[in-house]
């Protein structure tokens, strides 16, 4: 197998392993008679000079990718880039985003840097660090105070490096006609999912409409106790073609935005 193949399959393997959910919807698809191709996986980082996109980056450069956009969210203090596979549009594209921990207050920022000097450079730059998990020691209680000012820091210092979540693409479903239709079906099978600023982000005219399950619970394990905490999710995305007949290959700021409260405690 290529190595960018073997990525994404220990990607893969590693996000099923604590979100069943997602395995449970890719075999209900599966079942249906469909084949799943992804459009995308995201990961989450904090902006230290060892961990930030800019860093983590290079494992994507070298397997190929390119970055082909960059957004920024104010109101939660974030930035992320998205990249694509220079040579195999087949690949899943990458979201990747960052904390900007210097926005946030002294007790978080000293949080954030006890974690980060847990970690060395070099093991930062081994070929299986972005599905490594949770690479320091944290505690409950850290969870619980990082969660109160930022869902998102608390989420990435729980969960570490590992694919917060795939997306199924509705463009290759072939027993969907819209992204209504499937939402239809993963709200029969009972699953909950994101309603933050509507079921369906985005529209035909943004070229993008995309709907996410809400992240399951799931027992973590901590330093000091085991508890139940939001884990990963999964994304459906329709993608509509542009002016040159090419789908829209980029990602809408105001739609992710909504999209990382899949993992909010609700
Ligand atoms: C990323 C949220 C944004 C999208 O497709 O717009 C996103 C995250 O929750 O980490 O995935
Ligand atoms: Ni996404």
């Amino acid at each position: 197998m290529h190595v960018v193949e073997e990525f994404f399959t220990h990607l893969w393997q590693q996000y099923t392993a604590i979100n069943p959910q997602a395995k449970a919807i890719h075999a209900l698809l599966e079942d249906r008679g469909e084949t799943v191709v992804n459009d995308h996986v995201a990961l989450r980082t904090f902006n230290t000079s060892k961990l930030g996109i800019d860093v983590l980056s290079d494992h994507f450069l070298a397997m190929g990718y390119e970055n082909r956009g960059d957004y920024d969210f104010v109101a939660k203090k974030l930035r992320a880039y998205h990249f694509e596979h220079a040579k195999n549009a087949n690949l899943p594209k990458i979201f990747i985003s960052e904390l900007l921990t210097e926005q946030f207050s002294n007790d978080l920022q000293d949080t954030i840097r006890e974690l980060d000097e847990q970690v060395t450079p070099d093991q930062v730059r081994e070929p299986d660090f972005l599905y490594s998990g949770r690479p320091w020691s944290l505690s409950f209680s850290q969870y619980i105070a990082l969660l109160q000012e930022s869902e998102y820091a608390a989420w990435t210092a729980a969960f570490g490096y590992r694919a917060n979540h795939f997306t199924v693409s509705i463009n290759h479903l072939t027993t969907f006609f819209d992204i209504e239709s499937l939402n239809q079906f993963i709200i029969d099978h009972d699953f909950a999912m994101n309603e933050s600023g509507g079921l369906i982000k985005g529209t035909p005219e943004q070229l993008l409409e995309q709907s996410s399950t809400m992240a399951p619970m799931v027992n973590l394990e901590f330093s000091d106790v085991n508890h139940l905490v939001p884990s990963c999710f999964y994304e459906f995305a329709k993608r509509y073609p542009t002016e040159t007949g090419r789908l829209y290959q980029g990602f809408i700021a105001a739609s992710a935005d909504k999209i990382f409260e899949s993992t909010d405690t609700q």
